[in-house]
């Protein structure tokens, strides 16, 4: 017997139907539907999953090879070489809180080469105790790290303006759009090192910026109509690079290479998951209000859906182009995003929602949550139980798989810091 879910809480409020990229949206929880979600542990050998090992040789492969057919498109396999300059090394900032590194990675191959510039901070107290090696949060940010920390010694890049007139267009990296700070203090003071780089960097968030970034490396840089169905998009080009990055912040000293995780907000929430999902050297995942696509149900009837997500006016260009194929009848996608979240069972994955989020649907990511967490308790981790209430407003549910919604909507809110120290603290820091 199932335990039926708890229904949506009462401060998700129905909203007015709407039009959105020319399609009607519904905003009504009793109209989303009641959607049978593909079976976590039904192989496609026909075998029923039942062992960490089959999940881990079996199942967990599966998913991925669907999640990449169907939804995100493959991530090539192609020797590609790497260079690290790092120009900045050991430089005191925040006040003496942090020490600095800056450096410029260049990935290159016969086909071409790009480059991307991480800043790293770790907390001054722990570097200076020789034996230190600190966890390490990997923030993808939306702005130029410039204007991302209140820090002068930040390298200025490139920045894009990718709406508007006469978008897309490189700016400098100050006159980018500011999506407000990274608060770098408080993480170094509880003991986590913060490293960012700007996403923009690894590749221009538009249809054509897949020949400015690193896909330009694979000589994969077909156009949104030339692409063939399976083949990469935005998305599978970000979370390439976060790789890329790791293989760097592993090679630190002063850094815990098992103890680093992925943070991302919205289309980057997304990105982190799917870089959680193929690379398991990420050792935790934040994701910040990822909805379509990313954390909450591509089933549901309700807020963005594939239509809206793949449609001209949107962002086809993140995906495969066979997601677009499922923007009538999701039900036929054989993956949805409880697929997603377990691909990164058995670690820590903490999914933040906002309250008036409703275009990225708050309910559908915990729907999708608790029917991933029996991949968690197979693993040996802790989900989300099935008789667990919805978590009121500001607080969560869960264990290392979290599921947490503050006040207010798609946005960074005031408590999703503290939410997120919590979080490291536990499954992190305090390891
Ligand atoms: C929206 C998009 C969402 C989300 C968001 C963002 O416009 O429809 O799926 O990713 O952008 O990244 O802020």
């Amino acid at each position: 017997m199932t335990t039926a879910a708890p229904p949506p809480p009462a401060f998700l409020v129905d909203l007015p139907d709407e039009e959105r990229h020319g399609l009607p949206t519904n905003f009504t929880q009793g109209k989303a539907g009641d959607p049978v979600l593909p079976d976590l542990f039904a192989s496609l050998t026909g075998a029923r999953i039942t062992t960490p090992a089959a999940w881990r040789a079996i199942r967990r492969p599966e998913l991925l090879d669907l999640l990449a057919a169907h939804q995100f498109g493959r991530t090539p396999d192609a020797a590609i070489s790497a260079e690290h300059d790092v120009w900045d090394a050991g430089s005191p900032a925040f006040g003496g809180l942090a020490i600095r590194t800056q450096v410029e990675i260049k990935l290159s191959s016969d086909a071409g080469a790009s480059t991307m510039n991480v800043v790293l901070y770790l907390p001054a107290a722990a570097v200076a105790r020789s034996s230190g090696r600190v966890p390490v949060i990997l923030r993808l940010l939306f702005s130029p790290v410039v204007i991302g920390v209140d820090d002068e010694g930040v390298r200025e890049v490139d920045g894009w303006v990718t709406t508007g007139p006469d978008a897309p267009r490189r700016v400098a990296g100050r006159d980018a759009r500011s999506l407000g700070r990274v608060d770098v203090a408080a993480f170094v003071t509880a003991g986590v090192g913060v490293a960012l780089i700007y996403y923009g960097e690894i590749e221009p968030d538009f249809a054509g910026g897949a020949a400015l970034g690193v896909r330009r490396v694979f000589a994969s840089t077909a156009g949104p109509s030339e692409r063939a169905p399976g083949d990469w998009g935005a998305i599978g080009a970000w979370a390439w690079g976060a790789s890329r990055v790791l293989d760097w912040l592993q090679a630190q000293p002063g850094v815990d290479p098992d103890r680093i995780a992925i943070q991302g907000f919205s289309r980057l929430g997304k990105t982190a998951l799917w870089a959680a999902a193929q690379d398991e050297r990420f050792a935790a995942v934040i994701d910040c209000c990822s909805g379509e696509g990313g954390q909450s149900l591509s089933r549901r009837e309700y807020g963005e859906t594939i239509a809206h997500i793949t449609a001209p006016s949107a962002f086809a260009y993140w995906f495969a182009p066979r997601f677009a194929d499922y923007a009538r009848n999701p039900e036929a996608l054989p993956v949805d995003a409880h697929m997603l979240l377990a691909a990164i069972a058995p670690r820590p994955v903490l999914l933040i929602n906002g309250e008036t989020d409703a275009w990225a649907d708050p309910y559908g990511a915990f729907l999708a949550a608790r029917a991933a967490s029996p991949a968690w308790t197979l693993l040996g981790g802790t989900g989300i139980e099935p008789a667990a209430d919805f978590p009121s407003l500001d607080t969560s549910v869960g264990g290392d798989l979290r599921y947490f919604i503050h006040s207010g909507g798609h946005d960074a809110a005031p408590t999703d810091d503290a939410a997120i120290l919590a979080f490291l603290r536990e499954k992190l820091i305090d390891q």
